[in-house]
């Protein structure tokens, strides 16, 4: 780890200078995308102060693109949601809002074969059995009610309970043995995943764009209504309606391996695309790549998790900003973006550890990816269920323990609020489901058995480090970090000039902060947030780069990520159809690719651990690691 007080010169390589990317003038704040942003070539303007930053504006210019009028917004109302807007606009301004920001929804009835397939040779496709909307019901609390709550407890601790683990088995066994044309089946519960998630819906009313669950706001809502239903089809199948799925508890140091219940060979929980190398291996939570190597011993491996879980929990909740919901839980996707949003992108939930635990789980021989590396075969191992119980848990963790306050949890609009998703429940009966509906675990009937999160609490060696560094130790909960003058590293003061390709080396620039000095109460109301927007392309190999701040380290793309101090979070992505083929999002067509994608990193506690927070600018490091070829960074920004 690089430390603080070792002074550290570092030079911009001349690539970066001499790149053909380079436009005439700086674009470093050319993006700003927050409430209202312009879908479908529709016109949204901002105000601009004199710096070109809009962040202080209380009012924003809207153009009505049917009468050309313009209105101003008072950003307090967008972020009521659409009551806000009705008062703020009138009933013209709210017809406008509603074409602006309808709900992405899924033209379940025109399912089409999903071409991403790895090489095509598979003989399979993702389209469930066909939904009758004459007879699919809306999603009633009521019609679904169980007398006892289900507890998910730890996967590592199932041997504790024989009669719990060999219900499990069971009800797996059955759902295997179910016919194809069950929607019930092992087999077509995989294939939820690969019809949401690789392009097999059309948008509703969009019908050139196809939907995809991921790398957006749907994702948690999506996976949670996904396990309820699993969930509920398990118990049905050995008539006991209380059974709850266990969870990968990765974020222990006791769960940190593959669940022993899932390597039994004879057990109905095996499946054999796997790694055989991660088996009995302590996990990487931040693994993307096996050319990052693997060189680490235990202990530091462990520390490295957690400090990653502390960062991806408990960071982005120290600020009550209620524009953080959509850092943690991804960008918005409404109706008329394209797949993943024209500006869309993960939130920290799906990135890391998520997209990381599919990769750690996923075959290192066999092609495509499978199962765990590729949407359409993740649902065909029943680890996945077990993996996303645990990213469930951490939503929920997210909501209940980090926030109990009265402050939004989730993005307040409403076009979010009221997307729906189609699923068929323990009954094999179609229900339409909505995201609104999913925010309460225990209102849906189930919760978490409470275990010890060691990322609450700084660890000894963490602790000894931090004091070695002169600062007080951070605090559980409601972080208070008291720091002290430290000795700076030099860093470069060089700004480069976007857009960049990502593909040829480190990307070092300044970015200049729009506030220095911010009082205790605006930085407890506003997050600020670091803003990578690029253009993400194809790739067969799963993508990903490192973000560090002020870290005058030489860092390597060949090298493992370093979770250190200045370790600001990463983008990752799982390929549609994964490496190895020429099918991966070959269903998108070519102007979709080079998305306008974007990385959103909260930077308030980030800042205050580097000593940083009077600074004008901060130093920024983008580190290629994997998939990065095609990606070109268009804006660095601090909103
Ligand atoms: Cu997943």
């Amino acid at each position: 780890m690089a430390t603080l007080s070792s002074p550290t010169i570092i030079t911009t390589t001349s690539i970066l200078l001499n790149n053909p990317f380079l436009p005439k003038t700086p674009q470093l704040s050319a993006h700003h995308h927050r409430g209202v942003r312009s879908v479908n070539g529709k016109v949204s303007c901002q105000t601009k102060n004199n710096n070109g930053n809009d962040e202080n504006n209380q009012f924003q210019l809207i153009q009505n693109p049917n009468t050309n009028t313009p209105y101003l917004l008072d950003r307090r109302n967008i972020l009521l949601g659409l009551g806000g807007m009705y008062a703020a606009l009138g009933s013209e301004g709210a017809n406008y809002y509603n074409t602006l920001a309808a709900p992405i929804l899924p033209d379940v009835e025109k399912c089409t074969l999903s071409d991403a397939l790895w090489d095509g040779s598979v003989g399979d496709h993702c389209c469930p059995p066909p939904f009758d909307l004459n007879i699919t019901k809306d999603f009633e609390f009521k019609n679904y009610h169980n007398h006892v709550k289900k507890v998910r407890r730890p996967a590592h601790k199932a041997y504790e309970d024989q009669e719990w683990l060999n219900d499990y088995k069971r009800a797996i066994a059955i759902m295997k043995s179910l016919p194809m044309s069950d929607p019930r089946s092992h087999m077509q519960q995989a294939r939820v995943h690969c019809a949401y998630c690789d392009g097999s819906y059309p948008v509703l009313g969009h019908n050139d764009t196809r939907l995809e669950v991921h790398a957006s706001w749907l994702f948690p809502s999506f996976h949670r209504w996904y396990l309820y239903f699993y969930e509920r089809i398990l118990g049905k199948l050995i008539n006991k309606p209380d059974f709850a799925l266990p969870y990968w508890n990765w974020d222990h140091r006791d769960g940190m391996r593959i669940p022993e219940i899932f390597k039994e060979m004879d057990s109905p929980l095996f499946d054999p695309n796997r790694n055989t190398n991660h088996l009995d291996k302590m996990m990487n939570l931040s693994f993307v790549s096996d050319e990052e190597g693997s060189d680490v011993n235990e202990d530091d491996q462990y520390e490295e998790n957690i400090l990653l879980m502390r960062k991806a929990m408990v960071y982005p909740s120290v600020s009550d900003d209620p524009n953080k919901a959509e850092l943690f839980l991804g960008s918005p996707y409404r109706a008329g973006d394209k797949m993943e949003g024209d500006v869309s992108g993960a939130g920290i939930l799906e990135r890391m550890p998520h997209n990381s635990v599919h990769v750690w789980t996923r075959s290192n021989t066999i092609k495509g990816n499978q199962d765990m590396g590729a949407f359409w075969s993740a649902g065909r191992d029943p680890l996945f269920y077990c993996h996303h119980s645990n990213v469930d848990r951490m939503w929920s963790l997210w909501t209940d323990v980090l926030h109990g306050g009265n402050f939004p949890k989730t993005p307040e609009y409403d076009d979010y609020r009221n997307a729906y998703f189609y699923f068929y429940d323990e009954n094999a009966n179609p229900v339409r489901v909505y995201v609104r509906d999913s925010f309460d675990t225990e209102r849906l009937g189930y919760k978490y058995e409470d275990q010890e999160l060691p990322w609450m609490s700084i660890t000894q060696q963490q602790q000894q480090q931090q004091r070695q560094q002169q600062r007080q130790p951070l605090l559980g909960g409601r972080l208070k970090t008291r720091t002290f003058s430290l000795v700076k590293k030099v860093l470069t003061e060089l700004k480069v000039m976007l857009p960049l390709p990502l593909k040829y080396s480190v990307i070092k620039t300044k970015v200049d902060r729009p506030k220095k000095s911010r009082t205790k109460e605006d930085k407890l109301e506003h997050e600020e947030v670091l803003v990578i927007n690029f253009k993400l392309g194809k790739s067969k190999d799963f993508i990903k780069f490192d973000v560090y701040i002020n870290d005058g380290t030489d860092y390597k793309p060949e090298d493992k990520t370093k979770i250190n101090l200045e370790y600001a979070g990463s983008f990752t992505s799982l390929t549609h159809g994964g490496g190895g083929g020429g099918g991966d999002m070959s269903h998108m067509a070519e102007e979709d690719m080079g998305k306008n994608t974007v990385l959103k990193l909260a930077l308030n506690q980030l800042l205050e651990d580097l000593d940083a927070t009077d600074d004008d600018s901060i130093q920024v490091t983008i580190v290629p690691k994997s998939g990065t070829d095609s990606i070109v960074i268009t804006g660095i920004d601090i909103e």
